[in-house]
């Protein structure tokens, strides 16, 4: 029996770094939710992970087409902001040959930049937005009994001619996350992954500007109960002996009584496992880290952001440079390691505002800290792409923000280089700066330039090869525990 869906995870880490490819596998959470989903209302599913291909330039609109090659009639793809440009030219070759079928984006990737996909290309037929658990029943059974997208919630259309974009009402968010079935973890093989996400919450209530995810799930937060949280815990170790966990989610620290108490019923369930978290530096109090450290956490992530008070404001952390330094250097004497995420290359951050930057990580460094910058990245649906209110960004190709390699460019030190045979796909991202801001930068010369030189000479940017080699690909999803850095990692080797 043919399938009633082909649903596809394009949701991948893949960085060429000098004559290396990184990869690294992650389960894909968000399909395989849709997935058990499904299966529970009896349709059929026909699950498949790009990041399981073998092709040797994945990035290929052929290989693609090869990939989809005996898909089903509706074909729903997943995807990134980074991964877009790459899909939108594929999907335009798979639906040349395969004109029947109906392809339908979702994931976090076209967010708020529906409508231009829609009216730009007309090979994307409709684009998911919200939680797909909500709209994947309807969107597989009106496809089935031909009924199309007009009732489907949370959906983005392209409607008869004359009626432009059509934007569908969206449904209520799930707020009790526990009626979520587990991902469909019978669908892959656990065993050939490397890095095991949990979402323990989905959303958060604080209003970064230059948040890409808050607004995707609306500023508010909803949390699993420690229970639920822990039976699909105990289910992947069962499953496949897993044994470190990546709660992904940016919201589980959301309040110290909440984590203490779920380390409590951790420690209770006995099933001794490690696990990484993001932590927030104004909820993040010595006894709750304490707390977290005993019972297992290897590393805590804070989004440092910047070491300038001015900035900080501007962004609405929420918290000082002050409240940071003092979570960080409570942290590196808990955890082996305490990674710090900064943003670099705001539009209003002074040369001033971002030598305070520079100078808070070199002090973390000291510590044992590991520091992870991104130069800032414009993605559509946040408030900082907004307030540029029409400012031209800048395209350069040696040089995008860390988060939006498109799988064609090899990293040199924060250079990119690019194949002149892939030179298509990045005319394409310059012909449509409203589709892929996150590839453009804000006054290269006065903002970007000087400020990557300064990171470059205090070697928070990789020189050579070499340098790569110590580097963990992607800081904010790493599953690896090797190369402890902190305070406490020190002091336990020198004992
Ligand atoms: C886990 C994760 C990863 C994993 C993905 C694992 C996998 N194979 O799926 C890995 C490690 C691969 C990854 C990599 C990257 N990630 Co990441 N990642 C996340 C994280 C923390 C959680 C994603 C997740 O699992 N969510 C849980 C599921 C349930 O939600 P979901 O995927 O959104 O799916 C739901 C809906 O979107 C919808 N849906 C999803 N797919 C589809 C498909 C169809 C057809 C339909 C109808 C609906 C639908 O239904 C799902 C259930 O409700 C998010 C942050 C976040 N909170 O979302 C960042 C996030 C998605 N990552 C992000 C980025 C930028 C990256 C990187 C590009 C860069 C980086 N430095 O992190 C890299 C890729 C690097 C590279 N060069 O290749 C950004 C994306 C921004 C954007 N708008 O695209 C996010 C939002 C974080 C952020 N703001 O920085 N990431
Ligand atoms: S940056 Fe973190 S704390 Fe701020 S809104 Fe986004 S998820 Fe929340």
């Amino acid at each position: 029996m043919a399938a009633d869906i082909t649903l596809v995870n394009l949701n991948m880490l893949y960085v060429r770094y000098y004559d290396s490819v990184e990869k690294e596998l992650h389960v894909p959470l968000g399909t395989l939710y849709l997935t058990r989903i499904l299966e529970d209302a009896g349709y059929e599913v026909d699950f498949r992970d790009y990041q399981l291909n073998t092709y040797d330039d994945p990035f290929d609109a052929e290989n693609i087409c090869d990939y989809l090659a005996d898909s089903a009639d509706l074909v729903g793809v997943s995807v990134m902001a980074n991964l877009l440009p790459f899909s939108l030219v594929a999907l335009r070759t798979f639906k040349e040959r395969n004109p029947e079928k109906t392809v339908v984006l979702g994931g976090v990737g076209p967010k708020s930049v529906e409508h231009p996909i829609l009216e730009r290309f007309p090979w994307i037929d409709a684009i998911a937005y919200g939680e797909g658990e909500r709209m994947i029943v309807p969107l597989v059974e009106h496809h089935r009994t031909g009924r199309g997208f007009a009732e489907v919630p949370n959906m983005i259309w392209r409607g008869e001619a004359g009626q432009g974009v059509v934007v569908n009402p969206p449904a209520d968010r799930v707020e009790d996350l526990d009626s979520i079935p587990f991902p469909a973890w019978h669908r892959i093989d656990l065993a050939r992954y490397e890095g095991y996400g949990v979402m323990t919450s989905r959303g958060c209530p604080y209003l970064c500007t230059f948040c890409s995810v808050a607004p995707i799930w609306g500023h508010t937060a909803h949390h699993r109960s420690n229970a639920n949280i822990l039976a699909e815990m105990s289910e992947l170790k069962q499953r496949a002996g897993v044994d470190l966990f990546l709660f992904q989610d940016e919201f589980f620290v959301c309040t110290p009584g909440q984590v203490v108490s779920f380390c409590d019923d951790l420690e209770r369930s006995g099933l001794g496992v490690d696990w990484k978290a993001f932590g927030r530096v104004n909820l993040s109090e010595p006894k709750m880290m304490e707390r977290m450290a005993g019972t297992g956490c290897l590393e805590l992530r804070f989004g440092i952001e910047s070491g300038s008070d001015n900035v900080l404001a501007q962004t609405r952390k929420g918290f000082s440079a002050e409240q940071a330094v003092a979570v960080v250097s409570e942290g590196v004497h808990l955890f082996d390691r305490v990674d710090a995420f900064y943003v670099w290359g705001f539009p209003y951050e002074t040369m001033d505002d971002f030598h305070q930057s520079v100078f808070q990580m070199i002090s973390f460094r000291m510590m044992g800290a590991r520091i992870l910058p991104s130069l800032l990245c414009f993605l559509p649906q946040t408030e900082i792409y907004r307030e540029l209110k029409g400012h031209p960004l800048e395209f350069c190709r040696e040089l995008f923000p860390e988060y939006m390699l498109t799988g064609h460019e090899i990293c040199r030190s924060a250079r990119v280089q690019i194949d002149t045979k892939h030179s298509s796909i990045f005319d394409f991202i310059e012909q449509h700066p409203d589709i892929f801001p996150g590839f453009f930068h804000y006054d290269l010369a006065g903002n970007v330039w000087p400020k990557l030189k300064v990171l470059q000479e205090m070697g928070f940017y990789p020189a050579d090869a070499e340098d790569v080699e110590l580097t963990d690909s992607c800081g904010a999803h790493s599953p690896r525990v090797a190369q402890a850095t902190s305070a406490k990692a020190q002091l336990t080797a020198a004992r």
